[in-house]
């Protein structure tokens, strides 16, 4: 019946396209009360539509929101394998759910599954990760790299360098990278990265990678606890953003780097990643599961372990944690 209702108020600002339709009116058309009219504007605006309200006139729909439509993305996209298959839904719990289904299932290396909201989208360790709609890039990539499965951290670093250089190209910003899969733009974290595996004792079946990219998000987006710490390309520019071609540069140079990667190893990788690193050689605090340690992160190693160096010069292998710069 709601939806119902959202449909008809649609259909009504879709009749008189810029005509301004006062709440009065709209009830009296869609027999509702003019507080059920109120509640579903409220909930438009909630999903990215931007309506003006003026005082004696009315509403009137002034921008629709802008989603990433699968053909969007196609169109103008240079890779050869990456997100040739593409798996979009408008709200899901968490891409990184559907994408393991589809790898369950056999999906095709290179597949990608993105969606305009996640409801229970997913950091490290079960912590959650905020995705309101129509404003991010929520997407799980597929990989099956044949590798051996404690490399596959090395995954986490390559595909934080392909975001950088891909927002690079999008839109001229460069982010730089917290070990091991944060992207901050002036200091606040812009993008996150998560990657699952799939595996047996000695095979990998599937790396799910998935990544979030604030990138339309305005402060009023954000919880009050994230305030301080997130940000977004809009924020840090005041221009939005067209998420389609960021997903596209993003996905060209993941297809690039990740080839790379299987031919000449993680050597070359290491070199950009270190060079696009903004914690190395800084004094950090490492928060792992064991415990916390404070010292001056010296770099990484080729299998893309944090080195620490603590106050007494003893050197700790970080494979895990949260850092704090
Ligand atoms: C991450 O975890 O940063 C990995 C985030 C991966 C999200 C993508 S979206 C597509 C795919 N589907 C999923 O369900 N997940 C992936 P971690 O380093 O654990 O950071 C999580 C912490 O970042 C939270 O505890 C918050 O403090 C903070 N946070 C949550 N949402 C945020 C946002 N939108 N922007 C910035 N910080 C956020």
């Amino acid at each position: 019946m709601g939806n119902d209702l959202r449909t008809k108020l649609l259909q009504a600002f879709a009749d008189r396209p810029n005509e301004y339709i006062s709440g009065q009116e709209l009830a009296e058309v869609l027999r509702c009360s003019r507080t059920a009219i109120w509640k579903h504007i409220e909930e438009l605006r909630k999903d990215g539509f931007v309506l003006e309200a003026v005082r004696k006139k009315g509403y009137r729909i002034v921008e629709v929101p802008h989603k990433i439509i699968p053909d969007e993305i196609r169109l103008g996209l240079e890779t050869k394998q990456l997100g040739r298959s593409i798996h979009y839904e408008e709200t899901v719990d968490s891409t990184q759910r559907i994408a393991q289904r589809l790898a369950y299932d056999g999906a095709a290396e290179g597949t990608i599954v993105i969606a305009e909201e996640q409801l229970g989208g997913r950091g490290r360790l079960e912590r959650s990760w905020h995705s309101p709609k129509y404003k991010g890039i929520w997407m799980s990539i597929i990989l099956r790299p044949r590798i051996p499965i404690m490399q596959t951290p090395q995954l986490t670093l390559l595909m934080a360098v392909a975001a950088v250089k891909g927002i690079e190209q999008a839109t001229g910003c460069e982010p730089g990278i917290k070990w091991p899969n944060d992207l901050l733009l002036n200091g606040k974290k812009i993008s996150g990265i998560l990657t699952e595996l799939q595996a047996d004792s000695d095979r990998i079946h599937s790396l799910i990678i998935g990544i979030g990219i604030n990138v339309n998000l305005e402060l009023e987006d954000y919880p009050e606890e994230l305030r301080n710490t997130a940000s977004s390309l809009f924020i840090e520019t005041g221009k939005e953003w067209d998420r389609a071609t960021i997903v596209q540069s993003i996905l060209l140079e993941l297809e690039k780097l990740y080839s790379l990667y299987l031919e000449n190893g993680f050597y070359p990788i290491k070199l950009l990643w270190e060079s696009y690193a903004v914690s190395i050689g800084k004094r950090v605090k490492a928060t792992t599961l064991n415990g916390s340690f404070t010292g001056i992160a010296k770099g990484i190693t080729d299998e893309g372990v944090l080195l620490l160096e603590d106050d007494n010069g003893k050197v700790h292998h970080i494979y895990s944690a949260d850092i704090l710069i």
